[in-house]
C-alpha cells in the first residue's frame, strides 16, 4: 500500500462537500502522543477548515490503540456523532505485543462500522519505527488526521447521499 500513490493531504477543498451540518466523534490514543497529537490537530483543522463547528467535534483521548473501539463505541451512542474518526499510532518492537494491538483495533473498527450506521473511520498508523509515523503525521507523505477527517466526511455524505436515492 504506498501512500506516495494516493495522499489525501493534497486535497483540494473544492472537491470535497461542506461539513458544516456535520457532527464528529474523535478518539486519540494517547500512546506515542508526540505522532497523535499531530494527526488530532491535522483532523480537527480540516474538519473545521471543511466548515464543522468547533462545538459540533467531541475529542476522547484513551490509554493506548487497544482502547480506541471501546470508546468510539461510547461516543457513539452518547454523543449520536455523524461518524467517528479513530486516531493512533503503533510502532512495532521487539514482542509480538505490535501484532495483537494492530489486530484488536482493528477488529474492533471493523466490527463497529458493521454494528452502527455510521461510519467509523481507521486513522491508525501501523509503523515499523517512529520516522515511518511522523513522515504520516505532517511529513513526506502527509498528515493522516487529514485524511481520516475528509475520509470521515466523504462517508457522511455519500450516506446522505445514498439514504436520499433509497427514499425516492
Ligand atoms: C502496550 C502498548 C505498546 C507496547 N505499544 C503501543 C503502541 O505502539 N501504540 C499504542 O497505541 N499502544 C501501545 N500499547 C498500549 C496498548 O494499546 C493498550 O493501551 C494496553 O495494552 C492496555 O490495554
Amino acid at each position: 500500500m504506498a501512500t506516495n500513490l494516493k495522499n489525501l493531504s493534497a486535497f483540494d477543498p473544492a472537491e470535497i462537500p461542506s461539513s458544516k451540518d456535520m457532527k464528529f466523534g474523535i478518539v486519540v490514543s494517547e500512546w506515542n502522543a508526540e505522532i497523535t497529537n499531530a494527526l488530532l490537530e491535522g483532523a480537527a483543522n480540516t474538519l473545521k477548515h471543511m466548515g464543522t463547528e468547533t462545538g459540533n467535534i467531541r475529542i476522547v483521548h484513551v490509554p493506548g490503540s487497544f482502547e480506541i473501539p471501546y470508546v468510539a463505541r461510547m461516543i457513539a451512542e452518547t454523543y449520536k456523532p455523524d461518524a467517528v474518526i479513530c486516531l493512533g499510532c503503533v510502532i512495532q518492537g521487539e514482542t509480538r505485543h505490535f501484532d495483537y494491538i494492530c489486530q484488536g483495533v482493528t477488529q474492533g473498527i471493523t466490527e463497529l462500522n458493521l454494528k452502527y450506521d455510521i461510519p467509523f473511520i481507521f486513522g491508525i498508523l501501523t509503523t515499523r519505527n517512529i520516522e515511518q509515523a511522523r513522515e504520516r503525521s505532517g511529513g513526506k507523505h502527509g498528515n493522516k488526521g487529514e485524511e481520516a477527517a475528509i475520509t470521515a466526511i466523504r462517508m457522511v455524505y455519500q450516506q446522505r447521499e445514498i439514504l436520499k436515492k433509497d427514499k425516492k
